[in-house]
């Protein structure tokens, strides 16, 4: 969960209030191993009770400890960010607040803002090693060429929307190459998977992989895997449209290709594939000198806001 994210979105998942389309795409804090434990535990029937289904998970004991994980991977990626922001500033996020019981049976007001520090609540995680952190994965293959070889369509075709009943490959061609580590450090490179359309009763999970140059690939602990979307089901079924964004900047190092022009992507469905529909995979550069970033966002914001209200009342007048 911590590999290919360097940007908060990428790890909360997308900035999600009103005026936002629903369902505006998760981070990998949630669709990688919070989703996998749900369905893991949950019954190995479609609709998962109790673990795998978002309606009937509380009821599961596991679920408390699972979730106090989460917290505590979460409390790490924090600690991990050292000076870089570790939170967003929109007060839409901030502000948000939830009814709880407290353990006098009294209803109490709790904001986001009053739960990110999980010291200023009462409780500390107990520190332990963390030797994964300097284990980056290794490559199938350093410098592959099957981006000039491969048979692959190139994004630009009309292979999407395409169904994701079986494993589909795509050229994408990247919008800068040969980058330097300071082009690296403000700008992350993003393979940007859109318009995923899914049934939101249902368990669906697809790998994404890169250079891989098998035609079903599933090795997960080699540098070609770039991450997946997963969905825990929830109890009504509709259709949701989303999308996942990978960052690609350590992928693209530990393979060894900054140089190539494309990359061959490569969606392997794992569950619910016939149920998956995907709209297109582009590339995309993200800014993330990201305090400065977020500081500006949330002035822009505020005069959106602002600029909505003057129109309201221009209305009602
Ligand atoms: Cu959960």
């Amino acid at each position: 969960m911590v590999r290919n994210v360097q940007t908060l979105e990428d790890f909360y998942g997308a900035r999600y209030n009103t005026g936002t389309q629903p369902d505006p795409g998760p981070g990998t804090v949630e669709r990688g191993s919070h989703a996998a434990l749900h369905v893991w535990v949950g019954e190995a029937t479609s609709s998962g009770e109790d673990m795998g289904n978002f309606y009937s998970c509380g009821r599961e004991p596991m679920f408390f400890s699972h979730h106090t994980n989460v917290d505590r991977l979460w409390t790490i990626w924090r600690d991990l960010r050292g000076s870089k922001t570790k939170d967003f500033v929109d007060s839409d996020w901030l502000d948000a607040s939830y009814l709880f019981y407290d353990e006098n049976a009294q209803l109490v007001r709790v904001k986001v803002s009053d739960t990110l520090d999980n010291k200023l609540m009462g409780y500390d995680f107990q520190k332990v090693d963390t030797p994964w952190l300097k284990n980056r994965p290794v490559a199938r293959a350093k410098k592959s060429k099957v981006a000039t070889t491969t048979a692959a369509p190139s994004v630009d075709s009309t292979i999407f929307p395409a169904k994701l009943d079986k494993v589909v490959k795509v050229l994408v061609p990247r919008p800068k190459k040969s980058r330097s580590k300071k082009d690296k450090e403000n700008e992350e490179e993003l393979l940007v998977i859109e318009g995923i359309e899914v049934d939101t009763a249902k368990f669906v999970k697809f790998d994404v992989f890169v250079n891989d140059e098998d035609d079903n690939p599933n090795t997960l602990d080699k540098a070609e895997y770039a991450g997946c979307f997963s969905q825990v089901p929830h109890k009504n079924s509709t259709r949701a449209k989303t999308k996942i964004r990978l960052g690609l900047s350590e992928l693209l190092e530990d393979l060894d290709v900054e140089d190539d022009e494309k990359i061959l992507v490569s969606l392997v469905p794992k569950a619910g594939g016939d149920d998956i529909t995907i709209g297109e995979a582009l590339f995309d550069m993200f800014l993330h000198l990201s305090e400065y970033f977020n500081e500006i966002y949330s002035h822009f914001l505020e005069a959106e806001d602002m600029e909505k209200k003057i129109e309201q009342s221009e209305e009602d007048d």
